[in-house]
């Protein structure tokens, strides 16, 4: 099995006079990002097995702007943000939209908000009825566990707000959660508690039980009292990178090579991979075992594609020879809107304020749900016909249909969140951020051409299904509401939008909602589907053990393979998913 250089690799490289002959390991893995870094650290803890990681991004571990939690948002558009933005959106009046996303050893994780949230149970279990069998809630469970390392708050944490629930919790993981040390005291934990309360909300002991209808102080990725970001590098790499088997290669993977037996086989057999180095040169690298994608949701299905996997028709006008043809390949992205309203306050605090609001449909719609859970069923048709017509081809109709239904299940049926709210302070300003959890409106990130490798095509079609605006609004109603709520409205000053303007009026119609959205509209950086983990027919792009279909030793391991949206922060469930993964490719090599 661990062969050295196989004959074929060696005959495609010097037949390509371009392309330099690298080394050979066992695993190649594309990306040294949130869930390559757990494979890497997993998979060379075996000191017999060679593992390689590219990733074009910088050691990071001394840039304050990672370090420092207090900085979220700070690293945006420097070096290691990606800074990629979205085709033209018409929900946002035709807008490129801004979108971060990490470039550096460690990933997004390196740049985003550090929050921890699971979910709510019933929408991990939907993964196993769409062909994952041994997927749900309650087998990952074991994973959450196993990746943290649960950090008790003190008595004045407590106080302030951090409680939770010992029996969820992880102790001896990599990834080091917590509360903040300085989180907000003073009496606005309790102003926000009493007023979310007074709309029905009760204050919920944790959210990383498996379900989070409630109001919350979250726990984040860091260690307190370090006061230091707990990323995937330091989390996974920093600790073992003196391994010898394990080496980080800068450069940034370009496509799979595959066997020459592969053309008269009918499985696709992935030889290595070929990158580009930071001074342009190609070079090729042998696997002996496998090749492993991580490079996150908006790039392992470019590398896909690539490679000749994917939809024939778009492959075509890309001028790429097909090798599998995998349709769902860069669909079924799901991504979040984001919307934001702030109040000037007088209040004076110092600290975070980490609080989340969720809420079901039946919270946001009230005595309407019931009506509406008919209407919308009526209309998963149409919708599904919407998401068809704006997908190249790649997806049908019967699956979008079936997929949708699953959602709706979730929500009318299963009673899960459909809603995220923030409620914070900061810098003298009262800010709420808000997104539906559970979008119909699905969208897709394709290559653009052979050498656009770096810029996905990145089409989140915000808002192409009416009931999705009807949930954002219905959020943005109810946080207008929060702040004209007592006890909480007596700190609250004007409102402003985020981009300058007025909010909308408390009589505002959904006219001027929808206005307000589409002038604000921003990303929520939750990107999933895009590989997605679901039977073939279904339209998936990886089957349970998260190998690619039609290939022998290919996997993609990132946010790509998720199938469905859920009420969490996608990195709790990534190492999660990242964890089982890494037990699963361990025992392919084992077998
Ligand atoms: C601004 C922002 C805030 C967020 N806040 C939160 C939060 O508070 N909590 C939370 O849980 N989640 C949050 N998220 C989402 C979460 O961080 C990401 O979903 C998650 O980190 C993605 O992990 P991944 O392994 O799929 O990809 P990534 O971590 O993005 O890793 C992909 C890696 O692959 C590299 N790469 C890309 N292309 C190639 C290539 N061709 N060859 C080789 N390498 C390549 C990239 O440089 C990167 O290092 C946030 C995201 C953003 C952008
Ligand atoms: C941190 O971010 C700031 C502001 O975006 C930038 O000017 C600075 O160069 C960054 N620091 C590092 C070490 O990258
Ligand atoms: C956005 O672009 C589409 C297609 O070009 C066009 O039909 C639509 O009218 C535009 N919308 C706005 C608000 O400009
Ligand atoms: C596969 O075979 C077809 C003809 O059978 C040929 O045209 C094509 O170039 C081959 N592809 C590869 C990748 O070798
Ligand atoms: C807020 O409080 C801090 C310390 O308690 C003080 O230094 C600061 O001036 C106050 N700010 C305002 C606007 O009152
Ligand atoms: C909260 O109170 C404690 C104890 O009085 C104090 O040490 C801490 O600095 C306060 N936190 C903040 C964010 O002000
Ligand atoms: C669904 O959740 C709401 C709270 O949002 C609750 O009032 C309602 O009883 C729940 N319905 C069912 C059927 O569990
Ligand atoms: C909202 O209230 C304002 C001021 O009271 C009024 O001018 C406006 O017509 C109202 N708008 C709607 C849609 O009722
Ligand atoms: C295959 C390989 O490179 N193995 C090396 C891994 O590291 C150990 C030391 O920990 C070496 O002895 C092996 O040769």
């Amino acid at each position: 099995m661990r062969a050295t250089t196989s004959p074929a690799g060696a005959l495609l490289a010097i037949l390509s006079a371009r392309v330099a002959y690298g080394e050979t390991y066992d695993y190649i893995i594309a990306g040294a990002g949130t869930c390559g870094l757990v494979l890497a650290n997993r998979l060379s803890a075996d000191p017999k097995i060679r593992v390689a990681v590219i990733e074009p991004g910088e050691d990071v571990r001394n840039n304050i702007n990672v370090t420092d939690p207090s900085l979220f948002t700070v690293a945006y558009d420097t070096p290691i943000d990606w800074q990629y933005s979205t085709t033209p959106q018409p929900a946002a009046g035709n807008r490129t939209i801004p979108w971060h996303a990490g470039k550096a050893i460690g990933g997004t994780s390196t740049i985003n908000g550090m929050t921890y949230i699971r979910g709510d149970k019933p929408q991990f279990d939907a993964w196993e009825s769409l062909g994952n069998e041994g997927w749900n809630w309650n087998t990952l469970f074991p994973y959450y566990k196993k990746a943290e390392k649960f950090t008790i708050p003190s008595a004045a944490q407590a106080a302030a707000g951090a409680t939770y629930e010992p029996a969820v919790h992880g102790e001896a993981g990599h990834v080091h959660t917590g509360f903040p040390f300085f989180l907000t005291n003073g009496s606005f934990h309790q102003l926000a508690t009493d007023t979310w309360s007074a709309l029905g909300f009760p204050l919920i002991q944790d959210d990383n039980v498996g379900s989070v209808r409630g109001f919350s102080v979250w726990p984040q990725t860091l260690d307190r009292d370090q006061n230091l970001r707990y990323d995937s590098a330091r989390s996974y790499y920093y600790g073992v990178e003196d391994r010898p088997n394990l080496t980080i290669i800068k450069g940034t993977v370009k496509k799979i090579i595959w066997a020459h037996s592969t053309n008269t086989s009918q499985v696709a057999v992935a030889e290595g991979v070929e990158y580009v180095t930071p001074d342009g040169k190609l070079v090729e690298l042998t696997a002996a075992d496998e090749v492993i994608l991580s490079a996150g949701a908006l790039r392992s299905p470019l590398i896909l594609e690539s490679s000749g996997v994917g939809n024939p028709s778009l492959l075509k006008k890309l001028g790429i020879e097909t090798l599998i043809d995998l349709p769902g390949v860069g669909e079924y992205l799901q991504e979040q809107p984001n919307t934001i309203l702030l109040y000037s306050t007088a209040y004076n605090t110092s600290g975070s304020a980490p609080y989340a609001t969720f809420s079901t449909a039946q919270d946001l719609f009230g005595s309407k749900t019931s009506a509406m859970k008919a209407s919308t069923s009526a209309q998963i048709p149409d919708w599904a016909k919407k998401v068809v017509a704006a997908s190249n081809g790649g997806v049908k109709e019967a699956n979008v249909e079936k997929l949708l239904r699953t959602q709706h299940d979730l929500i009318f049926n299963k009673n899960v969140t459909i809603g995220e709210s923030l409620t914070t302070i900061s810098g003298g300003a009262l800010i709420s951020a808000m997104w539906l959890l559970l979008p119909f409106s699905w969208g897709s990130v394709h290559l653009t051409s052979v050498d656009a490798i770096n810029t996905p095509a990145i089409d989140p079609r915000y808002f192409l299904v009416d009931f999705d605006l009807d949930v954002q609004i219905g959020l943005g109603r109810q946080a207008q509401r929060l702040w004209h709520t007592e006890p909480i409205s007596n700190i609250v000053g004007d409102g402003l939008s985020p981009v300058g303007g007025a909010l909308p009026p408390l009589n505002a119609t959904d006219e001027q909602w929808t206005q307000y959205i589409s002038d604000t509209l921003m990303p929520n950086h939750h990107p999933i589907g895009t590989a997605s983990m679901m039977s073939r027919d279904l339209g998936g792009v990886v089957d349970p053990k998260l190998k690619v279909y039609g290939t022998k030793n290919v996997r993609v391991v990132d946010g790509s393979v998720l199938p469905l949206q859920f009420s969490g922060h996608l990195t709790a469930t990534l190492y999660a998913v990242a964890e089982r993964a890494a037990e699963i490719i361990i025992k392919a090599a084992c077998a």
